[in-house]
Order: structure tokens, then sequence, then C-alpha cells
């Protein structure tokens, strides 16, 4: 079992370095089915894909090089997502939750693991997706009557599109009815602080804590 699982994990990892979609999802499915904690699977894609992208940041690899490894990591993350709820199944529902990625930013990978692992723990979730108007948070959170609303940013020229959307939701009167919390990989708690935010952590079973702390303190 240990050698399976080790293999399993090892091929997860090499399905994101060699861009190969079909090992990922056969992979994926293989953890499934032998009992790997698909938190685990994920952990081992993230760290995986961020050294992707550190090596794009460093010049040694090209746009198409993160377009492939994205491509193999968002294979394999839909069937460990629904192992992720199957596991989650008939929790009572903690609050309600908008989330997105910011207005000029496309990165999904990070707030969809967030999205499944606050369903997974009891939150109603609406994913507004990615590229989201501050605007557009405003009327989901009003839509849904919402409690908390959970921003993601991934880029430094992005990240502070999120004090906006705090800023809109001062200027639309509705800034006490959510908790804001904020994560993506360029955001650090300092900034979270510095633009006014509930809470920010820099993990996907971190958020899930944070929310509920969020709810409770409501
Ligand atoms: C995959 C990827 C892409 C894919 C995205 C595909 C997709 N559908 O998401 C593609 C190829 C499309 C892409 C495009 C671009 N990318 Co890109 N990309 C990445 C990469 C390699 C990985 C991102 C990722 O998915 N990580 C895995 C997930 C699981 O991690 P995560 O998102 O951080 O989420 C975790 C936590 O942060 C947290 N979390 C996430 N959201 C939230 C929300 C809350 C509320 C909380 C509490 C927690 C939380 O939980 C998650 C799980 O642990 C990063 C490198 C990196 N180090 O992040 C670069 C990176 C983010 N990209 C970068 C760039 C520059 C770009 C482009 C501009 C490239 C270009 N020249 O076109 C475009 C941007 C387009 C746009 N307008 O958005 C830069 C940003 C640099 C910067 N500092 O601003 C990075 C850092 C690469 C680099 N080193 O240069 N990218």
């Amino acid at each position: 079992m240990a050698e399976e699982k080790k293999e399993v994990l090892d091929n997860l990892r090499r399905a994101i370095y060699e861009y190969n979609n079909e090992l990922a999802v056969e992979s994926a499915k293989k953890a499934v089915e032998i009992g790997i904690d698909p938190l685990e699977a994920l952990d081992i894609m993230t760290v995986a894909i961020r050294e992707i992208g550190d090596a794009f940041g460093r010049g040694e690899l090209w746009l198409p090089d993160l377009v492939g490894a994205s491509d193999a990591m968002q294979s394999a993350v839909p069937v460990l997502e629904e192992e992720i709820k199957k596991r989650g199944e008939n929790r009572e529902s903690l609050g309600i939750v908008v989330i997105g990625t910011v207005f000029g930013d496309i990165h999904s990978i990070g707030k969809t693991m967030v999205a499944t692992l606050l369903t997974a723990a009891g939150f109603e979730v609406h994913d507004v997706g990615v590229n989201v108007h501050a605007k557009k948070f405003v009327e989901a959170i009003k839509e849904n009557n919402a409690n908390i609303l959970a921003m993601s940013a991934l880029m430094t020229t992005t990240c502070v599109e999120q004090e906006n959307v705090i800023k809109t939701l001062k200027e639309d009167g509705i800034r006490d009815r959510v908790k804001v919390m904020v994560g993506g990989a360029a955001v650090t708690e300092e900034f979270a602080e510095t633009i006014g935010a509930d809470g920010y952590d820099p993990t996907a079973p971190g958020a899930v804590e944070l929310a509920k702390k969020l709810v409770e303190k409501a």
C-alpha cells in the first residue's frame, strides 16, 4: 500500500511536470480508488505547479509551460474535488459564502480549491468565477444573502483590486453585512490587514478554519 501510494503521488507530480493530462486524471482516479486523502494529492500538485511558476518567474520556462502544467492540474482537480465533496456530504449549513477571483485576474485553481473545501465543510458556496468586477461581488452578496466574501488574487497587480472591492462594499453600505477573507499567492497577512480585510490564510484548509472563526465572531 505504501509503495502504491508513493507511486500514485509520484505520478501526480510527474503529470504536472510533463503536462500530461491523461496521467493526471488516471493518477487522481487511482488516488481516490486506494483511499489517499484527496487533500494530500492536491498538495502534491500545488507544490509542483508553484515550482513551475517559480521557474517561469526566473525566465527558465515560458507561458506555454504554465498553460500545460495548469491544464494537467485542472484535469485532475475535479476528480479529487468530487471525492472531497463526497466525504463532506450531509453537513449542516455553516454560512453563505460568495467567492471569486478579482477583476484582472483569471487564475482559478486555488479559488476553486477553497470553494470546494468550504462546500465540503458545510458552507453554501456561490462561486462567481474569475475576473470578477467589484460590482458583481456586491450583487452576488445581496442576491444570495451571503455573510462571507472570499476573494482570491494571484498577482501583485491584482491583489490591490481586493482593496477596491472592500471600498465598493463600504460605498454600497453592506461592508458590515459580510466578513471579508482574502487569499491567493500574491496576498500576505500584512497586506490583508492594510486593506481592512477580516482575515487571510495562505492555504485552502486554513481558509475553512478561518471562515468558521469569522462566522462564530459575527
Ligand atoms: C497556473 C498559473 C497560470 C495559469 C492559470 C490557469 C487557471 N485556470 O488558473 C495561466 C497559464 C492561465 C496563467 C496566466 C498568467 N499568469 Co500565472 N501562474 C500560474 C501558477 C504557475 C500557478 C497558480 C496556481 O494555480 N497555483 C496553485 C493554487 C492551488 O495555489 P493558489 O492559487 O495560490 O491558491 C492556494 C492559496 O493561495 C489559497 N487561496 C487561494 N485563493 C484563496 C482565497 C482565500 C479567501 C483564502 C483564504 C485562501 C486562498 O488556497 C489555495 C490552496 O492552497 C502561478 C505561480 C504561483 N507561484 O502561484 C503563476 C503566476 C501567478 N502567474 C503569473 C503571471 C505573470 C501570469 C500572466 C500575466 C502570464 C502572461 N504573461 O500572460 C497570466 C495572467 C493572466 C491574468 N490576467 O490573470 C505570475 C504573477 C506574478 C506576480 N507577482 O504578479 C506567477 C506568480 C508566476 C511567476 N512566478 O511569474 N497563470
